[in-house]
């Protein structure tokens, strides 16, 4: 029997982690390193550590040094391979230039402040802080449990490994940043799969108007939704839109396809972050994912789900969170 807390996206909420650890049982020890109230226990991190909230830093420090004492596993988020990507220079294939693999444009910048004011005053931990970042895998299984940042896709994980691009364990292969940053590379769009989720074109006419403010043509594939009969699946039970912006209409060909392709990839349940889910708790999705990321950067919670395990079957499942400090926002 094993005891996994899975722990959704930080942000850089590190007085959140704290206090949520501390809610689990855990303690620091002399080394100020959070150790778990049971031998058999870890934590598993689904990635999002930095960004928005201000303590980068002290969250990757958290993490990092649970992960170094084998007492947790961390995955990389779509944020963390961003900062990655941000302040890792490549020559330009015209000029020979060096330039950032990810452009310092407005809206990057913006998304990534914090991080960046942490860096100005501490080049240093930056600079360790982004070489661990580099250093976390995409993917994590164990005990028949599966973990990743936004969305379980078998065909993109086999093909990150086939074109050696991923290592055994699970690690993106340090040559192939550039790759990796080119919109359209199939690299690319594989990492962005797993760590963003898929994203599907609406019907000619119908757009909704997201969280953010911002109006939209394409919505987020709901990839764990439970699909029923592929026949009549609706487009509104398997994309994330608010269901008075969403005629009641059968979902394309390829949408079910693609839905009968994810949901033969799974046999074990799995846990990710990354979509915003709001509510003190997370939910169970269905019974074979569950998401928790509870929004703690958006006044939200922090969240976990302590699982116990035994030969790779779910015995028993709790969910636990802290509410974000309104200061933090
Ligand atoms: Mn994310």
């Amino acid at each position: 029997m094993k005891k996994y807390d899975v722990i959704g996206d930080i942000h850089g909420h590190a007085v959140e982690l704290g206090s949520l650890l501390e809610k689990l049982g855990y303690r620091r020890n002399v080394a100020g390193t959070y150790m778990p109230p049971e031998a058999d226990r870890i934590t598993v991190f689904t990635g999002d550590y930095i960004d928005r909230g201000g303590e980068n830093f002290e969250v990757i420090r958290t993490v990092r040094d649970m992960v170094s004492a084998g007492h947790a596993h961390a995955i990389m988020g779509n944020h963390d391979l961003n900062a990655v990507l941000f302040h890792t220079l490549h020559p330009d294939s015209e000029t020979g230039e060096m330039k950032p693999l990810r452009k310092h444009d407005l809206y990057h910048t913006r998304l990534h402040q914090t991080f960046i004011d942490e860096l100005e005053r501490d080049p240093e931990s930056g600079e360790e802080n982004l070489g661990w970042l580099k250093s976390l895998p995409i993917c994590l299984e164990r005990d028949g449990l599966r973990f990743v940042h936004a969305m379980w896709d078998q065909a993109a994980l086999d093909h990150l490994r086939a074109d050696g691009l991923l290592n055994a364990d699970g690690t993106l292969h340090p040559d192939h940043w550039h790759e990796l940053a080119m919109k359209g590379t199939p690299g690319c769009d594989a990492v962005d799969l797993l760590t963003k989720g898929q994203k599907i074109d609406l019907p000619p006419g119908v757009e909704f108007i997201n969280a953010d403010g911002h109006t939209r043509g394409e919505a987020r594939l709901k990839w764990w939704a439970d699909a029923g009969d592929a026949g009549l699946m609706l487009y509104q039970a398997v994309l994330g839109v608010p269901a008075e912006a969403m005629p009641d209409i059968p979902a394309p060909e390829v949408v079910k396809d693609r839905m009968r392709q994810l949901q033969d990839t799974r046999g074990t349940v799995v846990f990710f972050g990354h979509y915003w889910m709001s509510g003190e708790y997370p939910t169970v999705e269905t019974e074979r994912a569950i998401c928790l990321d509870q929004s703690v950067a958006k006044d939200g919670y922090l969240a976990a789900a302590t699982v116990t395990v035994e030969d790779g079957k779910v015995l028993e499942m709790s969910f636990h969170s802290v509410k974000a400090r309104p200061a933090a926002r």
